[in-house]
C-alpha cells in the first residue's frame, strides 16, 4: 500500500466521509487575506513553509447540535471577563474535525514528513482543487454525497502525495432553495453578504454593520441553549435536496 492509500484509508477509518489530496501548484491562487472581520484566510505555505501536498477531509454532520458554538463575549460584556483574560470560543465541530485530523497528522510525522492541520486555508476552494465537490450557490462546498451537509478541515505535509482530480460539475443547475429559504435574504447565486448572515450575527454580537431587521430575526430563529451558547444557523443547509436524508 503506498503512504497516500494508507493516509485515505485512514481518515475514512477514522470517520471522515471523504479525502481528497491537492498539491501546491493546484491551489497557488487561494482566496486569500481578511474576510471581512471573521478570520484571516492564509496560504498553504503561510500554514507550512515546505508543504508540497494538501489533504481535505470532509465529515458528515448528521445532528443539529454538532452547530454548538460556545463563546465567552458574553462573560466579557458582563465585566466579569477582564480584557487580559483571553476571549475563548469553541465550536463542536471544530474540535472533532481536529481530534479526526490529528491522527493523520501523527502518522505523517512519525515518518518523518513535517505536517500540521489547518482550518486557516481556504477550506471550499481547496475542497473543489481535491475533487470533494463543487461549490454551490449558498457559496457552501457541495459534495454528491451529503450535499453542504459537512465540515473540512486540511492537512498539509511536506510528503509527496498522488494528487486527485479537481471536480467540475456544477451540481445546483437550476435550483435555488438555499437563496428562497435564507431568512434574511443574505445570499444570491454564489455570492453572501456577511453582514446578513445569521451566523455572522451570532458570531459578533456588537457588529454595527448588521442591520437591525436582521438583529430582530435572529432573536427568533437562533436558539440559545445556554446564555453563552448559540447553534449556528443552517437553513441554507437544511434545504439542499442533494444528499438530503429521506426523513429529515
Ligand atoms: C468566513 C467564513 C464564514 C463567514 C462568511 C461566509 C462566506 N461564505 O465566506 C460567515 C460567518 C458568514 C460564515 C457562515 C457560515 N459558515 Co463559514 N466559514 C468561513 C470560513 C472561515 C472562510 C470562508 C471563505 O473562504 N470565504 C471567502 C470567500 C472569498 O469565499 P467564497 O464564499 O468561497 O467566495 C467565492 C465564491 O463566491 C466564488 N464565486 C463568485 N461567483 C461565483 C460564481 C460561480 C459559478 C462559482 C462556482 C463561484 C463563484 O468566488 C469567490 C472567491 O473565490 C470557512 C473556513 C475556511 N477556512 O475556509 C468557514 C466555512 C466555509 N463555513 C462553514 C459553515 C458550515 C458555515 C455556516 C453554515 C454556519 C455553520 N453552521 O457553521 C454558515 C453558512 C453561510 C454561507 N452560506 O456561507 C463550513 C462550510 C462547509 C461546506 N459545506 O462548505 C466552512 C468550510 C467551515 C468548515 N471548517 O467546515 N462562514
Amino acid at each position: 500500500m503506498t503512504l497516500t492509500e494508507d493516509l485515505k484509508k485512514m481518515a475514512l477509518e477514522s470517520g471522515f466521509v471523504s479525502v481528497g489530496i491537492s498539491n501546491l501548484n493546484m491551489l497557488r491562487d487561494l482566496p486569500h487575506g481578511w474576510i471581512s472581520t471573521v478570520c484571516n484566510l492564509r496560504s498553504p505555505e503561510e500554514e507550512l513553509s515546505s508543504v508540497k501536498s494538501v489533504m481535505l477531509m470532509s465529515y458528515y454532520v448528521w445532528d443539529k447540535s454538532f452547530n454548538l458554538a460556545v463563546d465567552s463575549t458574553y462573560l466579557r460584556n458582563r465585566d466579569i471577563l477582564t480584557p487580559k483574560v483571553p476571549l475563548e470560543s469553541y465550536q463542536l465541530y471544530y474540535e472533532i474535525l481536529k481530534n479526526k485530523a490529528w491522527g493523520l497528522v501523527n502518522h505523517l510525522t512519525r515518518r518523518g514528513y513535517e505536517s500540521r492541520l489547518s482550518l486557516n486555508i481556504s477550506l471550499k476552494t481547496a475542497g473543489v482543487r481535491c475533487g470533494l465537490g463543487c461549490q454551490g450557490k449558498n457559496t457552501l462546498l457541495i459534495t454528491p454525497n451529503y450535499g453542504p451537509r459537512i465540515r473540512l478541515i486540511s492537512v498539509l505535509t511536506t510528503a509527496e502525495l498522488d494528487v486527485d482530480e479537481p471536480f467540475n460539475d456544477d451540481l445546483c443547475g437550476g435550483c435555488e432553495r438555499c437563496i428562497i429559504a435564507c431568512p434574511t435574504k443574505a445570499l444570491k447565486p454564489y455570492k453572501i453578504r456577511i453582514n446578513r448572515c445569521l451566523t455572522y450575527a451570532a458570531e459578533k454580537p456588537l457588529a454595527q454593520d448588521v442591520p437591525d431587521d436582521v438583529r430582530k430575526i435572529e432573536k427568533r430563529h437562533i436558539k440559545r441553549p445556554t446564555p453563552n451558547s448559540y447553534i449556528e444557523c443552517t437553513t441554507c443547509i437544511e434545504v439542499c435536496p442533494i444528499g438530503k436524508p429521506s426523513s429529515a
